[in-house]
């Protein structure tokens, strides 16, 4: 009979066999877990739930907010404001951070997430997650929004949980990755994989291609060259992906190899990317880089990029090492 580890287990493992997590961090994950399986409920319940379609709002992005982006960010506060295992949250659906309750003991923790991300797929039953990133908070004085700005290496732990066929967690405390999947019968997270790892090369990129005239040169040049293919300087044909929601496309590469790219953009020159470095490129990045794949802006790693704004920009490109090696490569050539 093979040992079945859930997720509790596999944590308390973490926190007592190799210290590498505090008993006040495992539980808050085990919240997040939770309140990750009542979001995979609701998304499920699709056009059975009063869950479907815009909600008459727009986030601090200026996007219009989804139902279930609501329900998703509402879910993740309800399920970790009482805990006490934080200080405060912060979120790509609010604009300033939520500070847990003076009725309810705050913790060291800071919570961080894209409750919802791909929500344009919701209303085509297209899979979506959500991705979180945990830091501590700086000793001393009230939490305020400048203990959020610590750059990606500061994170103790990242992961997201991606509602597909299957909902699966993927997680990282930095000691390598973990999949979970939902066992539904019993409500729990099953650890199904453990310390994944990225293969070094691969054959096929995920990137929005209807935005490729905008792209800078080190971009446009790459993925030419792939789409080159056999005829072309790689000297072997590439396949693409793009399915639109950040985690199902970084979990395709996370488990199976790939490179995902969102260039900056020169309609908008002084964005440097589209998606969010706090809640989206550091976490995603933490979990790339422990499987042993790479995770750039083009110049920087990601996550060494100071934090200057809870919901500053970021280019992201990550994913095979020696496939984001050579487009680091040629952004250092232009
Ligand atoms: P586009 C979803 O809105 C998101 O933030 C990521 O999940 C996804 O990878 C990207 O944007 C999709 O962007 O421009 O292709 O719609």
């Amino acid at each position: 009979m093979t040992k079945k580890t859930y997720l509790t287990r596999y944590l308390v493992e973490k926190q007592r066999l190799n210290g590498h997590i505090s008993p006040e961090l495992r539980l808050l994950l085990e919240v997040v877990a939770r309140a990750c399986k009542r979001i995979s409920q609701a998304v499920n319940k699709g056009a059975l739930g009063d869950v479907m379609g815009s909600a008459d709002s727009a986030n601090v992005q200026g996007e219009i907010q989804k139902k279930l982006d609501i329900i998703a960010n509402e879910v993740l506060i309800e399920a970790n404001e009482w805990g006490g295992h934080l200080a405060a949250m912060a979120s790509e659906e609010m604009e300033g951070i939520h500070v847990v309750p003076n009725r309810y003991p705050q913790g060291e923790y800071l919570l961080l997430f894209d409750p919802l991300d791909g929500s344009s797929n919701i209303d085509v039953n297209v899979s979506i997650g959500t991705i979180f990133s945990v830091l501590k908070k700086r000793d001393g004085a009230a939490v305020s929004e400048q203990d959020f700005l610590q750059g990606g290496t500061q994170q103790v732990a990242a992961g997201y949980c991606v509602y597909g066929p299957q909902t699966t967690l993927v997680l990282t405390v930095g000691d390598g990755v973990a999949l979970f999947t939902l066992d539904r019968e019993q409500g729990s997270f099953l650890l199904t994989q453990e310390d994944l790892r990225i293969p070094e090369d691969t054959k096929e990129f995920a990137v929005n291609m209807s935005n490729q005239r905008h792209w800078a040169p080190p971009v446009t040049r790459y993925i030419d060259e792939c789409l080159q293919g056999v005829d072309g300087p790689r000297g072997k044909d590439f396949n693409m992906r793009w399915v639109g929601s950040m985690v199902a496309d970084v979990h395709r590469i996370l488990t199976r190899g790939g490179v995902f790219l969102y260039p900056w953009d020169k309609r908008e020159p002084e964005k440097p990317g589209k998606l969010r470095l706090m809640y989206e490129a550091n976490p995603m990045s933490w979990l790339i880089e422990q499987a042993g794949g790479v995770a750039t802006d083009g110049q920087r790693r990601i996550l060494d990029i100071p934090a200057t704004a809870l919901h500053q920009r970021v280019a992201v490109f990550m994913g095979s090492k020696n496939e984001i090696n050579r487009l680091i490569s040629y952004h250092a050539e232009a």
